[in-house]
């Protein structure tokens, strides 16, 4: 397999759907099954806070939410664990900065999709050298599901990369009513994890999502 093209890669990015078990209200396969339903077009499994899974429920996880993207054919991505990455033979793996180098995990997972959370030009030239295939940018919006972020930036980084020649997702604090200020800044799409997965109706909040993201249109 050859490694993915820009231009796939903006359209996967479109609506980015993150969760694990820690971010689910209700049982997380169902949540994913009904983000699908909604429209998402990339998955990303990120167990982590308070009271996630380890070792065995872990991985047992990751392999129905797998199973799940690929009945529906859309790409599973690993949030920052490289081992779990290969051992479920995932489509990619998304690391930050505090994660190995990414240039070892370009050597290490071949062409497998690698994501980068980057937070400034320095960090996004060293990704893009690495083979990063698209950046996470944020916080955009203020957000509490991650408590260790940086400080929110806005859409002023996404200004400053739209012609750098990478992919690039905004993350944070994104919803319906914010995410076209993220795509008008220059983002390929948004990702999201309140906003789907704490949602009443999850298929309606993810195709909501989608509908700001056409353009209001249905
Ligand atoms: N990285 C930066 S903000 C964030 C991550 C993982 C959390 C985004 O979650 P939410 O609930 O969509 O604000
Ligand atoms: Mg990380």
């Amino acid at each position: 397999m050859a490694r993915i093209s820009p231009e796939q890669m903006r359209s996967l990015l479109k609506l980015y759907f993150i969760a694990g078990s820690t971010n689910c209200l209700v049982e997380p396969v169902k949540v994913l099954e009904d983000a699908i339903r909604g429209g998402i077009t990339l998955f990303q499994y990120r167990e982590k806070g308070e009271g996630c899974l380890d070792d065995l429920e872990k991985l047992e996880l990751g392999k129905r939410l797998q199973d799940v993207c690929r009945e529906s054919g859309i790409p599973f991505i690993v949030n920052d664990d490289l081992e779990l990455a290969l051992e479920l033979d995932a489509d990619g793996i998304h690391i930050g900065q505090e994660d190995e180098e990414a240039a070892q995990v370009r050597e290490k997972i071949g062409d497998k999709i690698l994501g980068v959370s980057v937070h400034n030009l320095e960090e996004a030239e060293k990704a893009k050298l690495a083979g990063a295939d698209y950046f996470g940018v944020g916080p955009i919006f203020p957000t509490a599901t991650k408590k260790d972020t940086r400080p929110v930036q806005g859409t002023a980084l996404l200004e400053q990369l739209k012609d750098f020649g990478v992919p690039i997702v905004g993350i944070g604090g994104i919803n319906a009513d914010n995410a076209a200020a993220v795509i008008e800044a220059g983002g390929d799409g948004v990702s999201v994890i309140t906003a789907i997965s704490q949602a009443e109706d999850i298929k309606e909040a993810a195709a909501r999502l989608k509908d700001t993201l056409n353009g209001g249109e249905k």
